[in-house]
């Protein structure tokens, strides 16, 4: 997927990675964990993710170039490459490593609340330190997303820290906050958080038929997922739309509960909304259903059949999906979809 000047992302096989240029290669997340990416890849971060790939090749590289020169670095456990106006960066923690040493006192209510903030807390020096001070879009993978420890379940822990750590940082937790996908990893894969940030503050994008997630009730948990539904990067020749995790819920509530083909309408519903909320509000975007790269990700191996089947039905030629398979923060969710779309900015926009 490609608009001239600006950002630019690919869905590549290994092979086709190991042929790739790399030379404005800003950052890689590979799917699915070991074995890494061919050598080569040289100073280029890599996110290693453990969620397995469904159809297609066993391992998918997520490609992101900033058609501008780069440079790459390193700053505590955070790896980044850099261009003039955006930096992707990636850390991956295991929860023994950020709970180890630290009195329990200071270690927080579990391990993997300890490793949270700590990601968090480096992603944010080294956004300050290097002056990309706004970040635009986040994934995070944890394992065993789903599953209770203490009582309460590790999504919602890990909620609760990256809404302390992005408090501890003076952000705000509302309004101003960056797209993000949350998803289940395979157990024992570390924490991984993989990110873009920029010079320039996005544009955030809400959803009209949901509540935003941050204003969530808390029967969800005793804090909300802090993220925006979308967010829209304007660069010279481009837009960029950031489109978080979405899945089947309106309002703030899951429906279709166990039909998996009406939740991915729904979810393509939801999609939709958005492209056209974000029309609206930047007045020179043509965001379609056929300008989409979408990563799709199935809670059950057997339904990607049926889900591929609404996708081809819905998204026009020029969208293109890859499937993984991940658990999904709600139990009751089957399926979510991000996506990323791009269009060109004209000249006389
Ligand atoms: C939802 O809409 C589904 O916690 O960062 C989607 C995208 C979801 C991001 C996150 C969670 C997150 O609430 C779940």
């Amino acid at each position: 997927m490609h608009a001239a000047g600006g950002l630019r992302l690919d869905y590549l096989s290994a092979a086709e990675y190991r042929s790739a240029g790399r030379a404005d290669v800003l950052g890689v997340a590979a799917f699915s964990g070991p074995p890494a990416p061919a050598a080569g890849t040289g100073e280029i971060p890599v996110a290693e993710v453990n969620t397995p790939v469904l159809l297609g090749t066993a391992h998918v590289y997520e490609v992101w170039r900033a058609d501008q020169p780069a440079e790459s670095g390193r700053r505590n456990r955070v790896r980044f490459r850099r261009s003039e106006s955006l930096l992707f960066g990636c850390i991956a923690l295991a929860e023994s490593e950020a709970a180890d040493g630290l009195p329990a006192a200071l270690a927080g209510p579990s391990a993997l609340h300890a490793a949270t903030e700590e990601a968090y807390r480096e992603i944010r020096a080294t956004l300050d330190a290097l002056g990309y001070p706004h970040l635009l879009r986040v994934w995070n993978y944890l394992p065993d997303i789903n599953r209770d420890t203490d009582g309460i379940e590790r999504y919602r822990q890990f909620n609760r820290a990256r809404q302390e750590a992005l408090h501890a940082s003076g952000r705000t937790l509302t309004g101003n906050v960056p797209a993000a996908s949350a998803l289940g990893a395979v157990s024992g894969s570390p924490l991984t958080v993989y990110f873009l940030a920029g010079r320039n503050a996005p544009a955030f994008i809400e959803n009209p038929r949901q509540l935003s997630a941050y204003r969530y009730p808390p029967q969800y948990g005793s804090h909300p997922p802090v993220f925006s539904r979308a967010t829209l990067l304007r660069q010279r020749d481009s837009l960029t739309l950031f489109i978080s995790g979405t899945a089947s819920i309106v309002g703030h509530r899951s429906i279709h509960v166990g039909d998996t083909a009406a939740q991915t309408r729904e979810t393509l519903a939801n999609i939709a909304a958005l492209l056209e909320e974000a029309n609206r509000v930047e007045r020179a975007a043509r965001f379609s259903l056929g300008s989409l790269a979408c990563k799709v990700y199935v809670r059950r191996p057997a339904d990607v059949a049926v889900i591929r089947a609404e996708l081809t039905r819905a998204l026009a030629p020029g969208s293109r999906a890859i499937y993984l398979q991940a658990d999904i923060c709600r139990q009751d969710l089957l399926v979510e979809i991000e996506a990323t779309a791009m269009c060109p900015l004209k000249a006389d926009a």
